[in-house]
């Protein structure tokens, strides 16, 4: 079999580390493209990379930004993958209210730039884009491919763009493209102002006598939370199938953030209610209340199913936070 190339936008994010991680045991070639940053932002995926220099080097990363279209063209034909996984993007739903025109620039025309880049250089990959259980926003829950979209964010208005971007390229060109609408999914390299990372991380400080308080928004909201890696085994699923379409990821369950809060206390036997209290700031314009996904076709299509439930996922975290401090 010719060598398989992969080509990750976000790889220096939780999902493209695992991605990364996954790909490299598989044998591929891994190309990452990372932004210019004064301080390093590669934590993530150091343990995977080796000088280029070395004979056994097989990640690369280039320098590069989503809202730079020819960067993206030359990259493309520089590194010639056989398939793109589109993770970049600025992903935090609150902070897009505060951004929404940058949010808007780099989730949203990001990934038109990265289709035009592909089409342009007539790189023949297939190509994975990061849709999001945001999308369906107010919909009530379970959640399928079919479910109507109505985005309650900046970001999640950004990424319902993206998704008819990227069926618009299938159709129109023939491009291998495929949405996958992944559900919330957390991990111990999960974002550190993500709700579940700031549950985990702040128990561990309480743990190791380094905080008191924690300081939450709204306790009622419930997401369908999954564990990150089993995500990114549903990513490369997707670029193997026989022909492109739209998936939803997810564990068909849904816990309330007030839910994940007492277990990951419980688990460190700590009394939540000494330590969390609401703060406003953490409030958004507009919440999406209910997510359960329903990943039917993923069993059917791609043999994919949830392995880790929240409950699990909540130990994993807590487990890892706590290590991570000897606390
Ligand atoms: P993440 O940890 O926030 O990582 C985002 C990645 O995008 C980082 O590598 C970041 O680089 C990069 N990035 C941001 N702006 C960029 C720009 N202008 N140019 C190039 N790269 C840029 O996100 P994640 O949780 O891994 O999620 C991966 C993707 O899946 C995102 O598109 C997200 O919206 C989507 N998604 C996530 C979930 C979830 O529950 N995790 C669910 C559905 C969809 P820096 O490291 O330099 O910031
Ligand atoms: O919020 C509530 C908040 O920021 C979850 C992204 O990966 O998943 C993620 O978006 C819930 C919301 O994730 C705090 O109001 C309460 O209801 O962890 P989150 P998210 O908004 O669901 C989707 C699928 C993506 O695609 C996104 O990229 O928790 N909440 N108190 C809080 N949330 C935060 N961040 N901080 C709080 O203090």
């Amino acid at each position: 079999m010719s060598q398989q190339v992969a080509l990750i936008t976000g790889i220096t994010g939780q999902d493209g580390s695992y991605l990364a991680e996954q790909l490299l045991d598989k044998g591929y070639v891994v190309h990452g493209l990372i932004r210019r940053s004064s301080t390093f932002n590669t934590a993530r995926i150091d343990h995977l990379y080796l000088d280029p220099h070395d004979p056994d080097a097989r990640l690369f990363l280039h320098y590069g930004d989503l809202t730079d279209g020819s960067r993206l063209v030359t990259l493309l034909e520089r590194v010639e993958p056989t398939e793109v996984y589109h993770l970049g993007a600025q992903s935090h739903v609150r902070v897009s209210f505060d951004e929404p025109e940058f949010t808007g620039d780099v989730t949203g025309l990001g990934t038109t730039r990265l289709l035009e880049a592909l089409r342009v250089s007539k790189v023949p990959a297939r190509f994975y884009q990061a849709s999001s259980s945001e999308m369906f926003g107010a919909t009530p829950p379970p959640q399928n491919e079919n479910a109507f979209f109505y985005p309650r964010s900046p970001y999640a208005a950004a990424k319902v763009y993206s998704y008819w971007m990227v069926r618009n390229y299938r159709e129109a060109y023939g491009l291998f493209a495929c949405n996958g609408i992944l559900f919330n999914h957390e991990s111990p390299r999960r974002g550190e102002t993500f709700v579940t990372r700031k549950i985990t991380m702040a128990i561990a400080r309480i743990a190791a006598g380094l905080q008191d308080v924690l300081y939450l928004g709204n306790l009622d909201a419930r997401r369908d939370w999954g564990y990150a890696p089993e995500y990114a085994d549903a990513m490369w699923r997707m670029l193997q199938a026989d022909e492109p379409a739209d998936y939803v990821v997810a564990t068909g369950t849904s816990y309330s953030v007030g839910d994940f809060v007492r277990m990951a206390f419980e688990h460190a036997d700590l009394d939540w209610e000494k330590h969390v209290k609401f703060d406003p700031r953490y409030l958004r314009p507009t919440e999406v209340d209910d997510l359960i996904g329903d990943a039917t076709k993923a069993k059917d299509v791609l043999g994919w199913q949830a392995q880790t439930f929240t409950p699990e996922l909540v130990k994993i975290m807590v487990d890892a936070d706590r290590a991570r401090l000897g606390a």
